[in-house]
Order: structure tokens, then C-alpha cells, then sequence
């Protein structure tokens, strides 16, 4: 009965936990393809980490209140030899647990990273504490990114000093840029409108400041942009594809 009644406290206390945790919008806007199933991957973790912390909590508590030492009782507490089945199921329960989300974490980078054939090639440079872009295929440069809406992005990123990382919001993806070698990032983004591009790794005194604008846009208003801007400067070689 004892069990049932705490088995019946951890549903309820994963239930309210649960909405109260799903109640802000922790991601902020989206606009791209990856960011619905990225938050919906965020959602399974919310609610399986909302049971864990349920049945920790309830478990706690009960015990504390039921084992309590009587007053005036200074003696030890009674030596345990170790329950089989209890240890079977506090390491089969989180294994399974893990597995499938690092399982369920695969299968969404695998369909967010797929590659479309008629992607766009930006290649990323990043410094302290500035980010610039070329368009190799465009011959063009800048310190803004712009980019089309609804078309593939490949952001080969490539660091001139320390490690830089890079992250727009609302697309949700993020990659480092480390020297020596150069990362791949994909993302299309399905939105139109001006975002911020943050660099989300520690690289010095002004990584609090190192931003760039990011504007997507139609593909006729992105073709007339690029046409603007500079041919792409000297570079040192590409570091070594991972
Ligand atoms: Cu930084």
C-alpha cells in the first residue's frame, strides 16, 4: 500500500513538475528547420528528467520522515547487506534511460545534418572578437551574414586564433570554430528577418561583445546584397576537414 501511495506521489509530482518546467520557452523563437525537432528533443529530456527528479524527491522525503531517530536516540543505525533487485533496477532504469536518449539524440542530428545538394557554401572566419564571412562562390565578403530563406547553409568555419563558437538562437545549432582545422555547421533557415549570431565559447576580454548581425532574406534581395559587398580577401590555407 506504502508503495503504491509513493508510486502515487511520483506521478504526481513528475506531472506538476513537468508543466511548470514546460510553462517558459527556453529555446526563444524559432527559424529554422532543425529548431522543431531540437525542442522537441529538449521536451522528452524535460520530462524524463522531471520523473527522475520526482522519484529522487518523493523518495528522500519518505525516507527521512519514516526513519527518523526517535529524540534522545543516539544509537546506529542498523547495518544493511546491499538489496539484489533494488541495485538490477537503479542501473537497468537510468542505462535505458540514457541509451535512449543519446539514441533519440543520433536520429535528430542525422536528419538536422542531412546535406541538400543545392546548398550555399559560407566559409566563417572567426577572431578576436570578430566574425567575417566569405562567399567564395560569390566573391564576396563581409562582416554581416546574410543569407537566403528556405535554402541550405553550410557554414565551413575555420578560427585565426583561439576557439570561437557559433551560434544564432533561433536556428538552435552551434558549433566550435577551432584552429587548425575547419568544422561544418548545416541550418536552413525558414524565416525571414534580422538575428544575432553569438560566439558562445570564452575567447578573451571581449568575447562578451563579439556579435554579428545575421539577416535572412529572399534569395532576389540576398543576390543583390552580395553583389555589393567586397571581393574576398587573402586567407590562410583551410585547416584540415572534420
Ligand atoms: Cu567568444
Amino acid at each position: 500500500m506504502t508503495v503504491l501511495k509513493l508510486a502515487c506521489a511520483t506521478i504526481v509530482l513528475t506531472v506538476v513538475s513537468t508543466v511548470l518546467m514546460l510553462i517558459p520557452n527556453w529555446n526563444g523563437p524559432a527559424a529554422s528547420t532543425a529548431a522543431g525537432p531540437i525542442d522537441d528533443l529538449l521536451t522528452v529530456t524535460i520530462v524524463m528528467s522531471c520523473f527522475v527528479f520526482s522519484l529522487v524527491m518523493v523518495a528522500l522525503i519518505y525516507f527521512v520522515w519514516r526513519w527518523r531517530a526517535k529524540p534522545g536516540d543516539l544509537s546506529d543505525g542498523e547495518p544493511i547487506h546491499g538489496n539484489t533487485k533494488l541495485e538490477i533496477a537503479w542501473t537497468l532504469i537510468p542505462t535505458i534511460m540514457v541509451l535512449f536518449l543519446g539514441g533519440y539524440s543520433w536520429v535528430v542530428l542525422d536528419e538536422i545534418e542531412g546535406k541538400e545538394p543545392d546548398r550555399m557554401v559560407v566559409d566563417v572566419y572567426s577572431q578576436q572578437f570578430q566574425w567575417s564571412f566569405d562567399y567564395r562562390e560569390q566573391d564576396a565578403t563581409s562582416y554581416e551574414l546574410h543569407v537566403p530563406v528556405g535554402r541550405q547553409v553550410e557554414f565551413r568555419m575555420h578560427a585565426l586564433d583561439v576557439i570561437h563558437s557559433f551560434w544564432v538562437p533561433e536556428w538552435r545549432v552551434k558549433k566550435d570554430n577551432v584552429p587548425g582545422v575547419t568544422t561544418h555547421l548545416f541550418v536552413t533557415p525558414n524565416k525571414t528577418g534580422s538575428f544575432q549570431l553569438i560566439c558562445t565559447e570564452l575567447c578573451g576580454a571581449g568575447h562578451g561583445v563579439m556579435r554579428a548581425p545575421v539577416v535572412v532574406e529572399s534569395q532576389a534581395a540576398f543576390e543583390k546584397w552580395v553583389r555589393q559587398q567586397d571581393s574576398v580577401p587573402d586567407r590562410p590555407a583551410d585547416g584540415k576537414d572534420v
